[in-house]
């Protein structure tokens, strides 16, 4: 097939799902055309079966804000005739399902039909899309959406709690690539890089955005390591960055905590933390702690949205209400008080990765592209 995916280039966890897939379809023998005003950040490599086309918007000082969606409709229609794209999956409803709806209406003007996938991720459902200013247009585009898939059941429901929908809505869960996360190559000198032999590693990664109560992390930390050597590995940038550094500071810990920014060496990260924290106020799956179990790393998180879907309390980690510091900490040193024990979640947690092995999920979306395609034949 020749697909088309759009999404938003970044290290969000939409764009890196988005990127994941468009790779693994290409290993599937699928011509695939990534269409985002970046090249996607962990789209390190074209090649015969794997294309970037740029969105550029052009500057002009009526303009107060940029079309965007205009020009990601525009460069729809140029590249789907271009390159006899035959389906577009689209990841994140905001702009992205409303521009290739755009698209779709442009191309049937000239007898071409395009039909759309659109994934939602979460947040474009339960936190931006559900605002009244983009509500009638992110309803409308799901409804409009050839086939709609969410990320975990907890979205599926929020979608339809909070949205008219008409359309069925598919649940394929994000996946990992278990090979990238299987860490035979990395010797302990690395380990020494980061921390102390008898320094426990606890890591974070996210996009600092306020939804992730990245001071609950901050608590966390500042517990643990009341209690026995640890270093944090703080992975990410964004707008909560310099209210963390600025309490790490107060409280004496700036010189345990590490600040990696956005990194391309996760995997690395990972492979020697011992407990991954994740403490949002709402998170539709949690890719970031779904990569941290396929490292083998034990989860400390918040019961919210989709993550019981990845977290199993109690097997690779534990979840805590949102905002029980007390109770992450309480579970974080039951953890990592005993180093068998330790050991043990560390293997559970890479078992219950395996449930979400690329291998598994990615058909899925093929499944779904070819009874699209299939359904469209016949209209
Ligand atoms: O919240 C983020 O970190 C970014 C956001 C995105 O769309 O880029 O993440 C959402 O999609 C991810 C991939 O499906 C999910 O793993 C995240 O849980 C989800 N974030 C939220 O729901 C807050």
């Amino acid at each position: 097939m020749k697909i088309g995916i759009v999404c938003y280039p970044t290290f969000g966890g939409s764009g890196v799902v988005a990127t994941e897939l468009g790779l693994e379809l290409s290993k599937r023998g699928h011509e695939i055309h990534f269409i985002t005003y970046n090249q996607p950040v962990r789209l390190e490599l074209l090649s015969n079966n794997v294309h970037y086309h740029e969105v550029t918007v052009p500057e002009y000082p009526l303009f107060h804000y940029q079309p965007y969606e205009l020009a990601l409709s525009s460069k729809l229609v140029d590249m789907v005739k271009l390159h006899k794209i035959e389906i577009v999956h689209v990841h994140y409803a905001i702009p992205h399902a409303y521009a290739a709806y755009m698209a779709k209406k442009m191309l049937n003007e000239e007898g071409i039909y395009l039909p759309i996938v659109t994934t939602l991720h979460g947040t474009d459902i339960t936190l931006v899309g559900n605002h009244p200013f983009y509500k009638p247009a992110v309803t409308f585009s799901i409804n409009k959406s050839d086939a709609v898939t969410a990320v975990s059941k907890s979205l599926k429901e929020d979608t339809l709690r909070l949205f008219d929908v008409k359309n069925e809505i598919h649940v394929v869960p994000n996946f990992i690539d278990l090979e990238k996360y299987n860490h035979e190559s990395y010797t302990d000198c690395q380990r020494a890089i980061m921390a102390k032999d008898d320094e426990k590693i606890i890591a974070h990664i996210s996009n600092l955005r306020p939804v992730k109560r990245v001071q609950d992390v901050i608590s966390v930390f500042y517990n643990i390591q009341k209690e026995m050597p640890a270093k944090l590995m703080f992975i990410g940038e964004g707008p909560e960055k310099e209210r963390v550094e600025m309490r790490c500071q107060e409280l004496g810990i700036l010189d345990q905590v590490v600040f990696f920014g956005k990194s391309n060496e996760i995997d690395k990260i990972l492979r020697f933390s011992d407990l991954f924290l994740l403490t949002s106020e709402t998170e539709s799956f949690g890719l970031a702690a779904l990569e941290a179990m396929a490292s083998g790393v034990p989860v400390i998180s918040s019961n919210t949205g989709g993550i019981p879907e990845v977290n199993v309390h109690g097997v690779s980690g534990f979840l805590s209400n949102v905002g029980d510091v007390a109770d992450m900490t309480k579970n974080a040193l039951y953890i990592l008080s005993d180093i068998n024990r330790l050991n043990q979640f560390k293997a559970n947690a890479r078992k219950e990765a395996l449930k979400f092995d690329l291998h598994k999920i990615v058909p899925q979306y093929e499944a779904i592209y070819e009874d699209t395609l299939a359904k469209c034949l016949v209209l």
